[in-house]
């Protein structure tokens, strides 16, 4: 290191001073995608959530997100996926604010022109949303009015000398030449630059003091008073109806977690309930507002407003297992729930629904579209239009105030949350989202089996201990699981008492294990004597097969 070196010769600073300002233009243009979306934040306090520029180009990111790429981000992310999917656009937008700043530094005119690019994105995804308006463009686009006012405010102090002389003299060959020095002094001299640099730092950091501030309390501002389209309150203060039909006494045995540690207990407990859903900021229906409308194929239409549910004397509990056709072999996509609800084939009987008809279509306040078959609607015992969870009105993350329930299918293609209409159809003339991203337009849950315990990998005292897990294949039930330890022959499992055929069983073997590493697979055979093939599929497009092995260490 040469200490000359870090101190160039006279005519240097013009250069020093053109580097020195190229970090702060970048800063600049950070600064000025964060008063973006801060203002974006605060307009959409306004309009609704969903309307957040963030929201919106996410929500649009998910739809045309690549199916592969997406069960990438479920079964890497799980739960969280959509707060990688937030993380990773801010990343995304960091770095081309970063470059617009330093395009801007250039050209004023051509770094206005990219957080435009950026708004006219933002505008695009918000109203172009399934139930996105012409007024949910308004947060990007005063967001992005915001940003480029920022931009040139903070550009300005970094361009204090006109471009040109301040050009000149970086272009040149930096050699300590007299002549060179003297040139590139005068150029500077005669710009008016003292500093030498051609900027005016104390005015580029109090701007940039502001613009955090306007960022910050817009921002931040924004976020909270989008708070009072959350409908939590509400959802506290509902009382749920009592069932005219309450659910079965649970038969002793039904739930073997308390002997067993480390196994899956029969009831999903309402915060631990997976969550599949393509919806960034969650979907909230005031319960006075809500409506469900049917449509299409029906002798006589006609809508309900959640009294009118909450009213019905024909309530049923039920518990049922809900599991998603994403849900990988060994997976954890699903859940069991003791559900409140409105039987779903009465409800379409009194609209008088068509022969015709084999899909509904269902839709929600976020504009998914999940089809059901028509004929499974009216015929799966326990199908439902469900209220309730676990004795609470539905979570709002998990459809409140209504969604719909149909054993024996996946998720996707029943399970509607957030439902606001039920349109019947017929296959031939709706895809549903799912279906049109090629995922089976009827999807009967496959029969499953998962190992809870032993955990894999984490190593345990040899000797006896239970082998033990959940088994499902919802309408059919589970007649029987099999566990397998290394290379010897299938054994029986004892399995939970039986208590419904929607429900998942659990299983549990004891098992003398002998030290060293084990292999352990476990295969269901199902109500109707199929068991479970080894083949190992992926989810896509109708849900995954294989059996699940886990390798286990004994000391
Ligand atoms: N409105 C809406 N409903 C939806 C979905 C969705 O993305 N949006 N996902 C479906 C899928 S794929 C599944 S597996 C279940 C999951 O329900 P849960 O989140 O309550 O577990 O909801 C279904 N209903
Ligand atoms: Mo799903």
């Amino acid at each position: 290191m040469t200490v000359q070196g870090s101190r160039p010769t006279s005519g240097a600073p013009a250069t020093a001073g053109r580097r020195g300002r190229r970090p702060l233009a970048a800063l600049a243009g950070l600064l000025a995608a964060a008063v973006a979306l801060g203002v974006g934040e605060l307009v959409a306090a306004t309009i609704g959530p969903s309307s957040s520029p963030v929201v919106a180009v996410g929500d649009s990111a998910i739809t045309l997100t690549p199916e592969a790429v997406k069960s990438f981000a479920i079964s890497t992310f799980g739960e969280d996926d959509k707060i990688a999917l937030v993380v990773g656009m801010l990343v995304v937008i960091a770095l081309y604010a970063l470059v617009i700043g330093l395009v801007g530094l250039r050209s004023r005119r051509l770094g206005a022109a990219g957080i435009a690019l950026f708004g006219v994105v933002g505008v695009l995804a918000a109203v172009t949303r399934p139930t996105g308006g012409i007024v949910d463009g308004l947060p990007s686009l005063v967001g992005v009015f915001a940003g480029i006012v920022a931009l040139l405010a903070l550009l300005a102090p970094l361009q204090t000398t006109p471009p040109a002389p301040a050009a000149a003299p970086a272009a040149r060959p930096a050699t300590p030449s007299g002549e060179g020095a003297a040139t590139r002094l005068r150029d500077a001299l005669a710009a008016g630059d003292r500093k030498g640099a051609g900027m005016d730092r104390r005015r580029f950091f109090l701007t940039s003091g502001a613009a955090v501030g306007v960022a910050a309390v817009a921002g931040g501002g924004g976020r909270l008073l989008q708070q009072r389209f959350d409908v939590a309150g509400d959802r506290q203060d509902l009382v749920l109806p009592r069932p005219a039909s309450p659910a079965p006494v649970l038969p002793a045995g039904a739930d073997l977690s308390g002997e067993v540690e480390g196994l899956t207990p029969l009831f999903t407990p309402n915060r631990e309930f997976y969550r599949v859903d393509t919806a960034i900021t969650v979907p909230q229906i005031r319960p006075t507002d809500y409506r469900l409308a049917l449509t299409g194929m029906f002798d006589s239409p006609r809508s309900y407003t959640l009294a009118d549910l909450f009213g019905r004397d024909d309530l049923v509990e039920r518990d049922i297992t809900l599991s998603c056709v994403s849900n990988e072999v060994g997976g954890r996509l699903a859940g069991t729930a003791r559900w409140l609800g409105v039987p779903l084939g009465a409800l379409l009987r009194e609209n008088g629904v068509r022969a015709g008809s084999t899909q509904l279509v269902c839709r929600s306040k976020d504009g998914m579209t999940i089809g059901a078959p028509t004929r499974s609607a009216l015929e799966v015992q326990d199908a439902m239009l469900a209220l309730g969870m676990n004795g609470e009105p539905l979570p709002v993350e998990h459809g409140f105030p209504v969604r719909m329930l149909i054993p024996g299918l996946y998720g996707y293609v029943s399970a509607c949350k957030w439902i606001t209409g039920i349109e019947a159809t017929t296959f031939e003339a709706f895809d549903p989202y799912w279906v049109e991203r090629d995922w089976a337009a009827e999807a009967p849950i496959k029969v499953f089996s998962r190992v809870d315990t032993p955990a894999p990998l984490r190593a345990f005292p040899a000797g006896r201990r239970p082998i033990a897990g959940v088994a499902w294949a919802q309408t059919r039930g589970i007649a029987r699981v099999e566990v397998r330890v290394d290379d010897a022959d299938w054994v029986d499992a004892e399995l939970s008492t039986q208590v419904d055929a929607d429900l998942w069983r659990q299983w549990v073997l004891p098992y003398d294990f002998t030290p060293g590493r084990h292999a352990v697979t476990v295969r269901a055979t199902d109500g109707e004597g199929r068991t479970q093939t080894e083949e190992r599929a992926r989810p896509f497009p109708s849900g995954a097969t294989g059996w699940h092995t886990v390798q286990v260490v004994a000391r």
